[in-house]
């Protein structure tokens, strides 16, 4: 099968030939389970990159995935466990996966750079690192693979995690379409590829008149003046998964009456930033991206793209509660229910009743990092402007496309400062790889904020980070939404002498 195929139908002929069955959950391949038992001692763990079918709006759907040993998605690792995993490609076309948010040495990043090439189907490559603990998450990187579900949790526990008397529960959300990423692109780009040869920059550092399509969208940002529209939601999708699974049918979390939940959250979409809600629950925001924060209070959550929450709920008795997300600028949701077992779950609506606002910063000017950086004089400060629109449809950093950039240099040894400044009319996931940097400015305003690995960059507005140079090699600074990396937005950063 060809890649841009994969997310054709099957027929229901060849999904009950497959043995899958098409109602509710689908279970992952058997094949996929039995090839993975991991053997005792320092044996790699298998992680299988293939493709499964789902079941979303009552339609099959192919898809990737990403499996472990246990057959479940992705990897959950004990504390003080490496990083040992043999990546074996059965998905029938190159594959490459990134760690999402840990620090390896640069070649196990998952990135594909001239020096580490995609992985061929049928090959397996090894990998062997220290992981850092907390909730990550991997995805391919390879294409837009990312968009057809090749993304999985990635679990590295603490040793408190195993001590403590509560229940872990991963909900990791994304977004879901029937047509082929690529045709997904096609229809934000138009039918040539918008993609600029340069000069085009400045008209596009756009005021709202500029902007030729807009989106519906609540005006809540501070940085916008009265009248202009945020451009949200770029893509039409056709369902927003928890769990691989809509809210016609939620995963129903059984839990124990009373008990304490450690909720991972992971905003694993391509192109949507979701606020979470925990009903009638209120819980303890407890880490960002995997790192630790001062325990902040509340029931209601924004999660952008590719940013991960950790929040511990105390629950009240023995009911049932819904954690939904709700997608910014629209009414629809996705979530899972926590429910104490032979509690009634109700059916939810698809549908909340009004459009969720625009995902903010409102949670990340309250965030304060455990371990912050120590307090240090920059040695390099790199300003990044973030430029584009939706029509044309491309996106630029310091007014260069990928991968047409030049490289933002750094050393081994520096405290390093990026400033960005976002003069489009959207915020931007902004991730980092290789180093975990703490948020020190919002709107030019400073903080001890979060350390983390995705930041939003506000709409018409500007977020500092920090960092550390200390994880030599070539790493990927981009947006993480899909079609702006793929339009253009992301850039280099990398240490001298890196061959
Ligand atoms: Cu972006």
């Amino acid at each position: 099968m060809r890649e841009n195929d994969r997310s054709a139908l099957l027929t229901r002929r060849q999904i009950l030939a497959s043995g899958v069955a098409i109602a509710g959950t689908i279970p992952f391949l058997t094949r996929e389970r039995a090839a993975a038992a991991p053997e005792p001692g320092n044996a790699a763990l298998r992680l299988t990159a293939g493709t499964r079918t789902l079941a979303v709006n009552g339609k099959p759907a192919r898809v990737f995935g990403l499996t472990g040993p246990d057959g479940k998605p992705g990897l959950t690792l004990s504390p003080g466990e490496r990083f040992k995993v043999d990546l074996v490609n059965q998905a029938g076309t190159p594959t490459l996966v990134h760690w999402h948010g840990q620090l390896p040495p640069w070649k196990q990043d998952g990135f594909p750079w001239p020096q580490t090439p995609p992985i061929p189907a049928g090959d397996t490559q090894s990998y062997d690192y220290a992981p850092i603990a907390g909730t990550y998450w991997m995805h391919s990187h390879h294409g837009m693979q990312e968009q057809n579900l090749m993304t999985a949790p990635l679990i590295v526990r603490r040793a408190e995690d195993m001590r403590a008397d509560r229940q872990e529960v991963v909900l990791m959300l994304h977004d879901f379409s029937f047509r082929t990423p690529d045709e997904l692109l096609a229809g934000v780009t138009g039918s040539q590829n918008a993609m600029p040869k340069g000069g085009m920059d400045k008209a596009m550092n756009m005021d709202a008149a500029s902007v030729g399509r807009m989106k519906s969208g609540t005006v809540g940002a501070m940085n916008m003046a009265p009248g202009m529209t945020m451009d949200l939601n770029d893509i039409d999708y056709d369902a927003f998964l928890a769990n691989d699974r809509t809210l016609a049918d939620p995963e129903i979390v059984r839990t124990e009456p009373g008990g304490r939940v450690l909720l991972r959250l992971i905003n694993g979409a391509s192109s949507t930033q979701f606020w979470v809600d925990l009903g009638a629950l209120s819980g303890t925001v407890v880490a960002v991206d995997g790192q630790p924060v001062r325990p902040l209070r509340g029931s209601r959550f924004p999660l952008a793209m590719a940013q991960r929450l950790d929040v511990l709920i105390d629950l009240p008795g023995n009911g049932s509660y819904p954690i939904v997300a709700q997608v910014e600028g629209k009414r629809a949701r996705t979530g899972i229910v926590l429910a104490a077992s032979g509690a009634p779950v109700s059916r939810l609506a698809m549908e909340a009743g009004e459009n969720a606002p625009p995902v903010d910063l409102s949670l990340e000017r309250r965030l304060e990092a455990v371990h912050p950086l120590a307090p240090r004089a920059p040695d390099v400060t790199h300003r990044v402007i973030l430029a584009g629109a939706m029509t044309p449809y491309a996106w630029s950093m310091n007014g260069e496309y990928w991968p047409n950039v030049t490289p933002l240099m750094i050393a081994t040894g520096q405290r390093v400062v990026i400033e960005m400044i976002n003069q489009t009319m959207m915020p931007h996931p902004m991730h980092l790889h290789g180093h975990a940097f703490q948020v020190v400015a919002i709107d030019g305003a400073p903080l001890t904020g979060a350390v983390r690995d995705t930041v939003l960059a506000p709409t018409k507005g500007s977020v500092t980070i920090a960092f550390d140079a200390d994880n030599p090699g070539r790493w990927a600074f981009h947006c993480h939404n899909l079609y702006h990396m793929m339009t253009g937005m992301m850039t280099e950063v990398r240490y001298p002498a890196i061959i």
